[in-house]
């Protein structure tokens, strides 16, 4: 037993340390010591990717447009109503609904596969992206590295950027993927490390691509279902499933407007399941 546990702590403490930031590549707050961390975080990950993903990190980029984005993130505290106006809730519910109806055979489908209805998922879909209509213009790979070298986040967008360069391995993402100013990519705004853990395939054809509508919602509600969600079970605040929902974003009012768009679009069945 005593074996077996220690046996378990030294595989997590490897695991951890090749996560978070053993690394010496030294971070900084500019441009200026970004080439410099490129060369010396590729010489510390040589030999655990392919060559062609560590050439494609090499030829990445300090995004002065993530950085801005970064610097310029304001934390104001806004009421559940002023959120909810802010990022349009009324009318993701009714476009949600719309949504729902024309894709009604992929949501069940994908409640089939992982018990989680329609309803938050296209809260979700809706708020992110608008549907599908803005996943950004950003290289990932840069972004993500461009983070990783910065001071502010260093361990956690290192962990990412192991995360994107494993994809980049496998295929799923390539040094040209586009998406978010920190690096989020597709219909629903996975980060890599969430792309790695819950993309899945919705279409059926064999590969996880989250521009498309099939995969990104199967992987948002894979996300949710690995986050606890029980099917059939309610998904309001004080019920089962909201702590999935919590599991999503971290701001309360992202959280309650999930719940509430969410019930909207489903109707009448989340009334029976309150
Ligand atoms: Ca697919």
């Amino acid at each position: 037993m005593i074996s077996a546990a220690k046996r378990l702590v030294t595989a997590l403490a490897m695991v951890l340390g090749v996560a978070t930031g053993t690394f010496a590549a030294e971070c900084g707050s500019n441009s200026a010591g970004f080439e410099a961390w490129k060369q010396d975080f590729s010489g510390e990950v040589r030999g655990k990717f392919e060559p062609d993903t560590i050439q494609a990190l090499l030829g990445t980029s300090y995004s002065r447009a993530t950085i801005g984005a970064d610097r310029g993130q304001k934390s104001f505290k806004l009421t559940l109503d002023q959120f909810m106006a802010k990022r349009g809730a009324s009318a993701v519910a009714s476009k949600g609904r719309s949504m729902k109806a024309a894709n009604a055979q992929l949501f069940a489908s994908i409640e089939r596969r992982f018990g989680v209805p329609p309803g938050p998922l296209i809260a979700i879909w809706g708020m992110e992206t608008a549907f599908g209509s803005f996943m950004g213009n950003q290289n990932t790979l840069s972004a993500v590295a461009t983070l990783a070298y910065d001071c502010r986040r260093t361990e956690y967008f290192t962990d990412q950027l192991m995360a994107m360069l494993t994809l980049v391995d496998r295929g799923v993402l390539s040094a040209s993927s586009r998406g978010a100013m920190h690096g989020e990519v597709g219909q629903t705004q996975f980060l890599p490390k969430n792309v790695l853990l819950y993309g899945v395939d919705g279409d059926g054809d064999g590969r996880i691509n989250l521009d498309t509508k099939a995969d990104a919602l199967a992987s948002t509600a894979n996300f949710l279902k690995a986050h606890g969600w029980q099917a059939g079970a309610g998904y309001q605040p004080g019920q089962p499933n909201f702590a999935a929902i919590e599991g999503w974003n971290a701001a309360t009012v992202y959280q309650q407007t999930i719940a509430i768009v969410g019930a909207q679009i489903d109707g009448s069945r989340s009334a029976e399941s309150n």
